[in-house]
């Protein structure tokens, strides 16, 4: 297994975990861009959003609930950005699909 967050969600590299069930985890993004930086990672392995298969749209809605559990968890109520990046001009440097929940300070618009 070559895949860093497969690695991650199956614990051989030790991460600081929010939240987890049997789809998904979530932990602290090592480089945070924010005061909340978390990363919600489907336990399957999908390359990318544009990788995922029509089978797998129930996992994306949920991987989006786990989102919003995370930001009330940690009191975002203020508001706060979940973000997909997809392939090189998306800015995806992980070939393994996650989202990005970012918040506790405001957020910018467009993004660079
Ligand atoms: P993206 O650019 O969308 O593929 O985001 C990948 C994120 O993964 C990036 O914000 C940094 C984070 N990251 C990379 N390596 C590690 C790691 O080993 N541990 C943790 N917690 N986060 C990582």
């Amino acid at each position: 297994m070559s895949c860093l967050f497969c690695k991650i969600v199956e614990g051989s590299i030790p991460s600081a975990g929010v939240y987890q069930d049997d789809e998904c985890y979530a932990f602290a993004d090592i480089n945070p861009q924010a005061p909340v930086h978390v990363l919600v990672v489907p336990r399957k392995h999908i390359v990318s959003l544009a990788e995922a298969a029509a089978d797998d749209r129930g996992l994306l809605g949920h991987l989006h609930w786990v989102a919003a559990e995370i930001a009330r968890t940690k009191g975002l109520a203020k508001g706060y950005r979940v973000v997909v990046n997809i392939g090189e001009d998306g800015g995806q440097t992980v070939d393994h699909l996650h989202l990005h929940v970012l918040g506790g300070r405001p957020m910018h618009w467009p993004p660079g």
